[in-house]
């Protein structure tokens, strides 16, 4: 099997509350993303960054909404992006920049998967489930949105249309503990696969992730996986402009890669909203690279590992 990798940044922060995300892909590069992952035996292309142009401002009915037609711009260019490094490299990762960047790398591999009769599933690894649409956002943070995007919900209009959605049952949150009552409804009844962390805790991350891969291998699907890092918990990745306290540990975050690693089924990757500005000394740029890393198949002992589908 060819292990050929891309790097793409997407230095993007006009989704987030506070500015620095922007910093992102550089913060992860000079923690060693491509060494690391040359050292397991991958050829790693970096693309460099993506920009945007200067784009005219949007309005909205939702007076709430910040950055609307940056953020617009960012999806469109991310699509674009995935799409033809998902043609060109067994796996692109995708260094943000908030997690509105996500709306793009997502739809852009769903188109992708859809070209060769694949369905699109992805694990959405986050404190929050960013269901929010155009109209239901309050903060107007428009990182809230990105699933609402890229699962086809209507009152995104505003955003670029969308070619393939993933159906919400392709779709897993785990780590979930800051959920707004719109989001919340949206998941009891669209049919979201949704994990909070009292889920963790009663069963551990083995149980439900196994759950979610079964049905990956039962639809012959490729998977997609987003790591948003406010999925960790603070105090070991301070890194990020929405802390919540309680998220999932060293541990459980790397038994969650390595895991996912063994299953042979992620092809992609998006590590978001690394804000470099609010990190220690570079650790949470340097656990954001571990983890990847152990995505990628580093380990102690050999075990049995599936092929890729
Ligand atoms: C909240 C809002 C959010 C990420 C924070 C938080 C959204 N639901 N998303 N961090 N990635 O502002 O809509
Ligand atoms: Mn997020
Ligand atoms: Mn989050
Ligand atoms: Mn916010």
């Amino acid at each position: 099997m060819e292990r050929t990798c891309a790097l793409i940044g997407a230095p993007v922060q006009a989704g987030a509350s506070q500015p620095g995300c922007l910093m992102g892909p550089a913060s992860l590069r000079t923690a060693g993303l491509a060494a690391a992952l040359t050292g397991l035996g991958w050829t790693v292309t970096d693309l460099g960054d993506l920009s945007i142009g200067d784009p005219q401002p949007k309005d909205h009915s939702n007076g709430a909404i910040k950055r609307l037609a940056e953020t617009s711009a960012w999806i469109e260019t991310v699509e674009k992006a995935a799409f033809d490094a998902a043609e060109r490299f067994n796996f692109p990762i995708f260094l943000g920049g908030d997690h509105s960047m996500s709306a793009g790398s997502v739809a852009g591999l769903a188109r992708h998967a859809a070209q060769g009769d694949r369905p699109l599933f992805v694990l959405w690894l986050d404190a929050h489930p960013d269901l929010h649409t155009l109209q239901s956002t309050e903060s107007g943070h428009l990182h809230g949105t990105s699933v609402a995007y890229f699962t086809g919900r209507p009152d995104c209009e505003a955003y670029p249309p969308l070619a393939v959605p993933v159906p919400p049952e392709q779709v897993c949150f785990m780590g979930l503990r800051s959920v707004d009552d719109a989001e919340r409804r949206r998941i009891t009844s669209d049919g979201f696969e949704a994990y909070d962390m009292r889920a963790i805790d009663e069963m551990g991350v083995l149980t439900p992730l196994r759950a979610f891969l079964d049905r990956v291998v039962a639809a012959n699907g490729v998977l997609h996986v987003s790591l948003d890092v406010d999925f960790l918990d603070p105090a070991i990745a301070p890194a990020v402009g929405t802390t919540v306290p309680g998220g999932a540990t060293f541990r459980e975050a790397h038994l969650i890669m390595e895991t996912l690693h063994d299953s042979g089924l992620v092809r992609s990757l998006d590590l978001v909203e690394l804000n470099p500005f609010l990190d220690e000394r570079g650790r949470t740029a340097e656990l954001m690279t571990d983890l990847a890393a152990s995505l990628f198949g580093r380990h102690i002992f050999d075990r049995p590992t599936r092929s890729m589908r």
